[in-house]
């Protein structure tokens, strides 16, 4: 079985609803879309889209200055009481946006500090960001890898941007893995808690995964979220034009257990959009559209 938690982490993990099974039935989360530079391409992702690491596709969220962001913040914070937590998860990477990012958490550390910040990334320039992370009391990084090996990794990464230079093949790929690696190093030494997400995609990474499930385990991963590729034709992704399917859910399902004896594995994801409000399974990001907030006054109560 997974590993016993100790009562730290529990404390850290209880409001939290994707680190939390339990908190999941209590508490909300928000996140504001102020991310909309990518540094990579997937093959899952088309850009006119939230970021598919954490999204799911097919969504397109309307971007926010950090100054919107935070407004938009204060306003659902003071109207949904069980909210406890903020995310920025694209609809790019966050952290190919790093003054947007980091502006927008400032804000709220400053005007709601009781607000868990939590972060989403692909883990390219994280290595570079971890001190900052660690400053703002960012408690939560999600990575998502899915693989471990360049050569799987060249059929899922067409092209890394890396130091203002574009990288293709398998030399983007072994950039990509190595920053993926010292993320999960650098998550551990300064003691952020980090859940791993990884799309699943049949006959690509399917049979490597249990494989990346070892490595993040032994790098002191908290969490896998193994999430299934959703490819739709009409999204415009190299998958969904290639016909490329997502597992089933006896095929995830089987995946997901095959891991659970090493570590915690998170089964009850929503794959979120980058501008999602509420509870995991509800969606009110329409109630709270800018045209909307920024009509609202903030009642947040410090
Ligand atoms: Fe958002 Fe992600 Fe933080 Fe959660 S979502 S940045 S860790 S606050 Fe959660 Fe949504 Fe799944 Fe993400 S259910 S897609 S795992
Ligand atoms: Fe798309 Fe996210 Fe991949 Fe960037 S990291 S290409 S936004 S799925």
């Amino acid at each position: 079985p997974a590993p016993e938690m100790d009562e730290k982490t529990r404390q850290r993990i209880e409001k939290h609803p994707c680190y939390s099974e339990e908190a999941h039935h209590h508490y909300a989360r928000m996140h504001v879309a102020v991310a909309p530079a990518c540094n990579i391409q997937c093959n899952y992702c088309n850009r006119k889209y939230d970021c598919a690491n954490e999204s799911r596709p097919g969504v397109v969220s309307e971007v926010l200055t950090p100054e919107e962001a935070a407004h938009k913040v204060l306003v659902i914070a003071g109207k949904i009481p069980q909210m406890t937590v903020l995310g920025i998860a694209g609809p790019g990477d966050p952290l190919a946006n790093p003054k947007q990012t980091f502006e927008t958490f400032d804000r709220i550390a400053e005007k709601a500090p009781d607000i868990k910040l939590c972060l989403s990334t692909n883990g390219l320039m994280l290595p570079e960001y971890v001190e900052k992370i660690k400053e703002l009391n960012v408690d939560h990084v999600t990575l998502t890898i899915n693989m471990v090996d360049p050569e799987i990794g060249e059929k899922i990464y067409p092209w890394v941007r890396w130091n203002r230079k574009r990288y293709k093949g398998v030399d983007a790929v072994k950039i990509l893995h190595e920053r993926q690696m010292e993320s999960l190093d650098a998550l551990r030494e300064h003691d952020v808690l980090c859940k791993v997400n990884s799309v699943m995609i049949p006959g690509i990474n399917d049979e490597h995964l249990a494989e990346v499930n070892q490595v993040i385990r032994s790098k002191g991963a908290f969490l896998h979220n193994i999430m299934p590729l959703i490819s739709a034709a009409e999204h415009g992704t190299y998958f969904g034009l290639t016909g490329q399917r997502g597992p089933t859910p006896k095929e995830l399902k089987a995946l997901q257990d095959a891991c659970a004896g090493n570590m915690k594995m998170m089964r009850h994801c929503r794959q979120c959009r980058a501008d999602a409000v509420g509870l995991l399974g509800e969606d009110r990001s329409q109630e709270f559209t800018k045209d909307k907030f920024m009509e609202m006054s903030p009642e947040y109560d410090l």
